[in-house]
């Protein structure tokens, strides 16, 4: 899957991301969708040329890693692996815990207590080891946080209660000491009260000595909500705690048909999304969740609604990508 001469590569006019952003000590992602990467060269083309980060968006799950109890397929996973190593990118993990994707064979047996948290426990270490050497941070637990704060139910959640999360950051560590291992949740980029119980929560961790380094926000907006103007001072007061913090999963997602207009509304809140990480040191990486409006999670979530990424169908940027590049040139991080 190497970048051939013959993959066609849409210009831009204007240097790659990656190569902006890293003038800014910052990574930029995407997610990736490792079946297109496997049969789209032109997607391939823009990935390496545009990003210096990679997020598998489905593969690393648990569902797709252990179909069936004790059977692991990390084939496609590896292929981004491989593909990133190819390309000079580093690559996310995501993600190790989570409420949703985990496979059948756990969700419908009655599992006692302690069989849960060994289910756990074998699951991280199988997939961190696997992976070793090759994740430069992983998504350890994922959407922890209901929206008014309190602590999401989940299968974790009720056989070991809140402390389910201190144990799967231990248990992270122990199977990859060079991994950078992050909380990570959506509808936490304004400073209320679900980021304020994130907060709560990595301050606790923290003050428990758990090796928990980083905070992702998702960002997962939409031009018809109110941009989360308090993202700044939220990505500070994190970062005040000693952790990293990055954008994971940015996309601005627009009620069908994309018009111009629209389309500069989403541009002003990718260059807002990516302005603020760009202003706080401790603001590592930011990724976008699909590059492409050809291969996006938006439209499948949301009837009539689409086209949240920076470039269109075609693979055409998108006044979206322009905005991205701009703020890259003009801002000068701390
Ligand atoms: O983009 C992913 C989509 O293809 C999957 O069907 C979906 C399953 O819930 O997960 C999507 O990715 C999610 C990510 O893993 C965690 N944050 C929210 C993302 C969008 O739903």
């Amino acid at each position: 899957m190497r970048y051939a001469e013959n993959d066609q590569m849409p210009s831009t006019g204007r240097a790659p991301l990656r190569d902006l952003a890293q003038a800014q000590h910052k990574l930029i992602g995407s997610a990736v969708d490792t079946s297109v990467l496997a049969s789209d060269a032109a997607y391939r083309a823009v990935l390496a040329r545009e990003f210096s980060s990679v997020t598998p968006e489905n593969v690393m799950k648990w569902q797709l890693v252990e179909p069936q109890r004790g059977v692991f397929d990390y084939t496609a996973a590896d292929s981004l692996v491989q593909f990133a190593r190819e390309h000079d990118q580093v690559v996310r993990g995501h993600t190790l815990v989570w409420h949703n994707q985990v496979p059948r064979w756990l969700t419908e047996a009655a599992f006692t207590t302690p069989e849960l948290a060994d289910i756990l426990h074998e699951h991280i270490l199988q997939e961190v080891a696997h992976f070793r050497g090759n994740i430069n941070a992983w998504d350890v637990v994922n959407e922890p946080v209901n929206d008014d704060g309190t602590w999401r139910d989940t299968i974790w959640l009720r056989a070991l209660g809140p402390d389910y999360v201190g144990l799967a950051f231990r248990w992270a560590q122990a199977a990859d000491p060079q991994a950078w291992l992050y909380l990570n949740d959506f509808n936490v980029e304004s400073i209320g009260p679900k980021s304020d119980a994130m907060y709560a929560l990595v301050q606790d961790l923290l003050a428990r000595g758990t090796p928990v380094h980083g905070v992702g926000l998702q960002a997962h907006l939409a031009i018809e909500l109110e941009f989360p103007s308090t993202l700044r001072q939220n990505l500070e007061r994190f970062a005040a705690l000693g952790v990293h913090v990055a954008i994971t999963e940015a996309d601005v997602r627009i009620p069908l048909p994309p018009t111009p207009a629209k389309l500069a509304i989403q541009a002003e809140y990718f260059a807002r999304l990516l302005q603020a990480c760009l202003e706080v040191r401790q603001c590592v990486s930011f990724t976008v969740w699909g590059f492409t409006d050809a291969h996006s999670w938006v439209p499948r979530a949301f009837a009539g609604q689409g086209a949240g990424t920076p470039f269109d169908e075609q693979l055409q940027p998108k006044p979206a990508y322009v905005a991205l590049s701009v703020v890259l040139r003009a801002t000068v991080s701390p």
